[in-house]
């Protein structure tokens, strides 16, 4: 593909990885940590993969100093991970518990010794127990004060050293796994009026956090991380292009409309209303969003595969279609919405093994978008490949189709920054090996192997992918290499 412009990464480009608390910690009820809704979800019987869990997970609660050393081995500039909000609060309200605050400190500290810029995810799905207990959790409007008392609590002992916050991982995901499919907690299924509910709460959540961080001096930069999967229309028929702006009104500006400007696209907020499911604000709540996305300093992009908009007649599929959760390619369903849109797939680009779309370009549309749109700074705060890794018997992990993917990846990212779109860090998914929320820990996205094996056995050991040392020398030379 043609670029307009070229240009190098940027001097001070970060160049980071990602993970999150349930995915790598484990130590599930240590260090008096409370139960959180994943360590409830992950117990019902056929809720995850093989009935997987994050118990022990990649252990990384007990090997965090090994852990962050091969980051710096790797010369990672920046290190973005979640903080459990059950280990700082176990109720989720109440007492701070200190041994939760100093485990995060010590993260934090361990990474500056290495001169690693840690990146902090505020949020990243796993919720207090409690909370749902008491009050259904992200359901109720009374989450948000407590969010924001938790936010505060991280901003008081750890604001000096963290100059990077990231409030909500992908509540677009979350919410829909959560209200729409059923595959994620609290396990409803299409709650559609609860869903817009529960995402207008998570929007307040947010600005009131990015409100309380400005109030409190914090200087640093803060944002929320959305899964952007940008859309292409199957054809120039008009009804397939409309479909394509239905999606886009819905599943993307829906969420980085209300962080950038404070307000929810016009059109899908009146076919909310039509049907009866749009979200009740309270009276000052538009304000309070306007208000926080003129203080974001960024969009926080996660991003892995692109889709396709076709027109969906009123009895087609329904957003209902199977995940292909096994890595038996082709055992995904199309879905959509129907009288809406539909995402078939596109016969232009291969996929992985869990059927998602392999598409460099898409990333570049991604920034392109976000800085035409927003004007906004972008953080790369997830980008990756899930595959079946193998380990030889010489210890070896031969990942060149990781290496491929990242590569073609961050040369599109590269194009889109001499377009002019600041993109100042990017973060692999992920740095370890670690569980995947519903496909268990076969699918594997490490830079870092973790011997770990689906009925959770195997010694924990880490071992180096080929990625790896290819990273390595990425970062080395700022992607010159490239
Ligand atoms: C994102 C999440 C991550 C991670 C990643 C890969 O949606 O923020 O937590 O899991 O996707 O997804 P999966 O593990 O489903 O393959």
């Amino acid at each position: 593909m043609e670029q307009m412009c070229r240009a190098d990464f940027p001097k001070d480009f970060l160049w980071g990885s990602a993970s999150a608390a349930y995915q790598i910690e484990g130590g599930w009820k240590e260090g008096g940590k409370g139960m959180t809704n994943w360590d409830a979800f992950v117990r019902i019987p056929g809720k995850t993969y093989k009935g997987t869990t994050g118990d022990v997970a990649a252990d990384h609660y007990h090997r965090y100093k090994e852990d962050i050393a091969l980051m710096a081995e790797l010369g990672l500039k920046t290190y973005r991970f979640s903080i459990c909000w059950a280990r700082i609060f176990p109720k989720g309200v109440g007492e701070v518990n200190k041994e939760g605050i100093a485990f995060y400190q010590n993260v934090i500290d361990e990474c500056l010794k290495y001169g690693i810029e840690p990146m902090v995810t505020i949020f990243h799905w796993d919720l207090p127990q409690a909370l749902v207990d008491a009050y259904q959790g992200w359901e109720s409007p009374k989450i948000v004060d407590d969010f924001v008392r938790y936010a505060k609590t991280l901003f008081t002992y750890f604001g000096d050293k963290v100059k990077y916050w990231i409030t909500l991982n992908e509540q677009n995901i979350f919410t829909t796994l959560g209200w729409l499919t059923a595959q994620h907690p609290p396990g409803k299924f299409d709650a559609w009026k609860t869903f817009y509910q529960v995402n207008h709460h998570a929007f307040m959540a947010h600005a009131k956090t990015v409100l309380a961080y400005r109030q409190m001096g914090g200087t640093g930069m803060i944002g929320a991380s959305f899964a952007y999967t940008p859309s292409y229309s199957m054809d120039c028929r008009p009804e397939n292009a409309m479909a394509k702006a239905n999606y886009d009104d819905l599943q993307n500006y829906w969420w980085m409309d209300v962080y950038a400007y404070g307000r929810y696209p016009v059109a899908a907020m009146n076919y909310l209303k039509q049907k009866g499911i749009e979200p009740k604000m309270a009276e000052g709540d538009e304000e309070i969003l306007k208000k926080a996305a003129a203080q974001i300093s960024f969009m926080g992009v996660n991003y892995y595969k692109s889709c396709v908009c076709a027109y969906n007649p009123p009895d087609g599929v329904t957003f209902h279609g199977r995940i292909n959760t096994t890595g038996e390619k082709g055992s995904g369903q199309e879905v959509g919405i129907p009288g809406i849109y539909r995402n078939p797939a596109n016969p232009y680009l291969l996929t992985t093994d869990w059927d998602w779309s392999i598409d460099p370009s898409g990333l570049w549309f991604c920034c392109r978008e976000i800085t035409s749109r927003y004007a906004l700074p972008i953080i790369i705060s997830e980008n990756g490949l899930g595959a079946f890794d193998v380990k030889t018997e010489d210890d070896q992990i031969h990942d060149e189709y990781r290496i491929e993917y990242l590569k073609e990846h961050l040369k599109a990212l590269r194009e889109a920054i001499g377009e002019g779109c600041k993109v100042i860090a990017y973060c692999t998914w992920s740095f370890t090996d670690l569980l995947s929320w519903l496909n268990g820990y076969q699918k594997r996205y490490g830079l870092v192997y973790v011997d770990r094996d689906e009925e959770e056995g195997g010694s924990l050991q880490r071992f180096k992918k080929d990625s790896f040392y290819w990273y390595k020398q990425v970062i080395e030379t700022n992607g010159t290499c490239l």
